[in-house]
């Protein structure tokens, strides 16, 4: 792929899936194709989240009071806010802020709810959107100010360990969704210049793009007792004691969709898992003038068969050039491609070409096992997605030693550098300036020698690429 960011823009257009002309920026259209798969993948998020969550749907406006009541959290968000100040051509009492993110329309509430330790744990999620006035270049999916597709989950703990223990979920609960998605990804703790505004500690989740920069994908915070000192959120105790509770939050947006459509896009277009794709299998009767009823009968109960169990099928039967259905469907992504044409149904074969390797194969037809067959067809690709996906990631992952490989490293390969450091803010910072990088965040690792920067002591393992 030459140019990602053309390919990208493009794609969206032609599989159908966005449409980026509306005039605010920042903002586009999700067209069904689209959002089919937007459906698709939230789906698999909420299986995973309803096991030990619930959804709730909070208001879309905050009131400039609460929003304003966690200073840290307000100084992040204040360059972003939208505010609605009128309600027809009367002035508000007080402006109302459309969401940045919800933690000051949630927190209140859950100051209501939490009176003893019977109340507790709160785990608690919601998809909704979210505005954010981003100053960065905006770009569909990736950066954008209104995030249709804002996935947060937000938690009350009784202890500490409790909510560090919610941090490994929903770490677990992401890594699980990524991975059903075939979407590759590093962790690691940002550093503190970088953490979620108020939280004691960011995880985030980064996804190698094919243009070698990273993309953050997804994060992790654990808000430790800042918030419900803030908006009080107190229990009372065995002891008959109030104590502060302790809090995770963590998100997911439209990115995932991104990081999708930029995981295993090729040069023919869009290249769908299994499990987003609106459609897993099309067939394409080969239809010529005597032999219709024949090839139809035969496609239409195919079709019916594949349905019944439960795998997404379309036919083609548009009256145009089969090449330019194989053309179309191979742009727009689908697993599986079935033609069958009349020489086939006399030799009991069908052709099924799969999407992610190209390769196409004549397959023996029988009614008792089509559907074993395709099922397990299904299973493979999907793995074999999610193989050549972290493949690239791993790939694209570099250890280095030398300070002068940082910048040649990455300019030349992109990707993501590993190196000893020191874990110290100004060294970072330093490193960040000198070298036109970004300091991902660190691992844990049995580190011993020096930092690659300031020569002292290493703390860690730094993770640095250029960022999205
Ligand atoms: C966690 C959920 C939060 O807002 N509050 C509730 C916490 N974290 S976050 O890191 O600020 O955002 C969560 C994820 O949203 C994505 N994201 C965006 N996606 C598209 N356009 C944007 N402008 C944008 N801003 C953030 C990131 O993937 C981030 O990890
Ligand atoms: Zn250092």
């Amino acid at each position: 792929m030459k140019n990602f960011s053309q390919w990208f823009h493009d794609i969206l257009e032609e599989a159908e899936l966005m449409d980026a002309r509306y005039p605010i920026k920042g903002m586009s259209v999700w067209l069904p194709r689209g959002f089919q798969i937007r459906k698709y993948a939230l789906k698999a998020l909420q299986e995973l989240l309803d096991e030990d969550h619930d959804e709730v749907l909070f208001p879309m406006l905050i009131p400039e009071s609460e929003l304003a009541k966690e200073a840290i959290h307000v100084k992040g968000f204040e360059e972003e806010v939208y505010w609605v100040t009128q309600g027809g051509k009367r002035e508000l009492n007080e402006q109302l802020a459309l969401r940045p993110t919800s933690e000051t329309s949630m927190y209140p509430m859950f100051s209501l709810w939490v009176r003893s330790h019977m109340d507790l744990p709160i785990k608690v999620y919601q998809t909704v959107n979210t505005f954010r006035y981003e100053t960065k270049h905006t770009r569909p999916l990736i950066r954008v100010r209104e995030i249709t597709t804002f996935n947060e989950t937000h938690t009350v703990h009784a202890t500490k360990e409790e909510a560090e223990e919610e941090v490994k979920t929903g770490i677990e609960i992401y890594k699980q969704f990524f991975d059903e998605l075939a979407i590759p990804y590093s962790i690691c703790r940002r550093p503190e210049w970088d953490k979620f505004p108020g939280s004691d500690y960011t995880m985030a989740f980064d996804m190698i793009m094919p243009d070698g920069k990273t993309l953050q994908i997804g994060t992790v915070h654990n808000l430790g007792t800042t918030f419900a000192k803030t908006f009080d959120i107190t229990f009372e105790n065995d002891e008959g004691e109030h104590e502060y509770a302790y809090q995770t939050c963590y998100g997911l947006s439209d990115r995932v969709i991104a990081a999708l459509i930029a995981a295993h896009g090729d040069e023919k277009g869009l290249k769908l898992p299994p499990v987003v794709a609106p459609e897993q299998v099309v067939i394409i009767p080969i239809i010529f003038k005597e032999k219709e009823d024949i090839v139809l009968d035969f496609t239409n109960k195919l079709e019916q068969l594949l349905k019944s169990n439960g795998i997404r099928t379309k036919q083609d039967k548009r009256d145009i050039r089969a090449g330019k259905k194989y053309y179309e469907w191979e742009q727009r992504g689908l697993p599986i491609r079935i033609e069958v044409g009349p020489r086939d149904i006399e030799n009991k074969t069908i052709v099924v070409n799969r999407r992610d390797t190209g390769e196409k194969e004549f397959v023996d037809y029988d009614e008792t096992t089509i559907v074993e067959y395709i099922k397990n067809l299904l299973d493979d690709i999907s793995e074999n997605m999610r193989n050549e996906a972290n493949k690239f990631q791993e790939e694209k992952t570099y250890p280095v030693e030398k300070l002068e490989q940082v910048k040649k490293t990455i300019n030349k390969k992109g990707g993501i550098i590993t190196c000893n450091w020191c874990g110290q803010t100004d060294c970072g910072k330093d490193m960040e300036e000198k070298f036109d990088i970004d300091i991902l965040g660190t691992q844990d690792a049995d580190v011993s020698g020096e930092c690659i920067n300031c020569g002292n002591p290493a703390q860690s393992k730094v993770l640095i690429s250029k960022t999205y």
